[in-house]
């Protein structure tokens, strides 16, 4: 069996392409790797790689991670700037012994020695975006978390071996040096060949506080299924959120099990994903948190085309 689950819609070229090399018997340390960056390279999504919505300097500072599912290896980089694909990175800084999680300068001193292709990752149509949160902000007072999406993802491959791996530019308008919990172990993502995988999106600094990936892997370690582990720690976490500080952030995750099944839990509306395995063709969903439950549907062709054309929508300067 082979399979890979990931967060949003944003994902599924890269799903389409991953599953390329997995149904062919290729390893899913190289399908997620190449999922991954086509969702970086790709302009239009606004909150990874290329074209993702900068901090409060107006520069574009990336998180990624790269998690081995048999050897537990794990690589990191955190607000590095200027470098067209975070997630290889990650995965290069994965196989080091020590120095797995890099930040800043460091991480970019690191890509720069190790030959990754350097990219300024700030767009005109970033800029814009930029401009008119500038503009807006003098108006009303918004949110930083408005205007996100990181992905996430988790794969299985046809020899058994896990991986997950995440990118994003974290939150719109965040203060320089700021890092979220995709590249936090446990946090953004978390898996294990011998059960399963799990990867986050969402308000990172509330995510961090419960380790919710590592808390559904554990559950799938259990033996539970990934659907019921998703919901129940999106369930328990958002409601001690609620009860111990009066709210709780955006949280989605989805996670895949060493069998290829797979879960999802939202609490938010409209929350997508992509996900394909051997027996199932690449599909969009979208999630909706009916009491604790949460009820996938395809996403239908209009939502699809609605979706690419709000995206790519020309943009103008407020
Ligand atoms: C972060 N979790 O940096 C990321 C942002 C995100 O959907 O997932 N947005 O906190």
């Amino acid at each position: 069996m082979w399979g890979m689950i990931a967060t949003w819609r944003m994902a599924l070229e890269g799903i389409e392409k991953g599953c390329n090399l997995l149904k062919e018997g290729g390893n899913a340390g190289d399908a997620i790797e190449t999922a991954v960056r086509e969702v970086e390279d790709f302009p239009f999504y606004k909150s990874v790689g290329y074209g993702g919505l900068p901090n409060e300097e107006m520069e574009v500072e990336l998180d990624a991670a790269f998690m081995d599912g048999d050897t537990l290896d794990i690589g990191a980089v955190a607000a590095i700037k200027d470098f067209a694909n975070p997630v290889s990175i990650a995965r290069r800084l994965s196989k080091e012994p020590v120095n797995n999680l890099l930040v800043g300068e460091g991480a970019e001193k690191f890509a720069h020695k190790e030959g990754f292709e350097r990219k300024n990752m700030l767009t005109d149509r970033a800029m814009i975006h930029y401009k008119n949160r500038v503009k807006e902000m003098t108006q009303t007072e918004l949110k930083p978390y408005s205007g996100h999406d990181t992905v996430g993802m988790v794969c299985l491959d046809t020899a058994g071996k896990m991986t997950a791996a995440t990118s994003t530019s974290g939150l719109f308008m965040k203060k320089k040096g700021r890092v979220g919990d995709s590249p936090v172990s446990g946090s953004g993502f978390y898996v294990d060949s011998k059960a399963g995988g799990a990867t986050a999106t969402g308000l990172g600094e509330d995510v961090m506080k419960g380790c919710v990936s590592y808390e559904i892997v554990r559950l799938m370690k259990e033996g539970i299924h990934p659907q019921e582990a998703c919901e129940r720690a999106v369930a328990m976490f958002d409601q001690e959120l609620k009860e111990r500080r009066g709210k709780a952030g955006d949280m989605s995750l989805v996670a895949m099990n060493n069998k290829g099944e797979w879960g999802v839990a939202t609490n938010i509306e409209g929350f997508s994903f992509a996900v394909a395995t051997e027996n199932e063709a690449p599909m969009v969903y979208l999630t909706k948190n009916v009491n604790g439950k949460c009820i996938h549907e395809p996403a239908s062709q209009e939502w699809m085309e609605n979706y690419m054309k709000t995206r790519t929508a020309p943009l103008k300067e407020l």
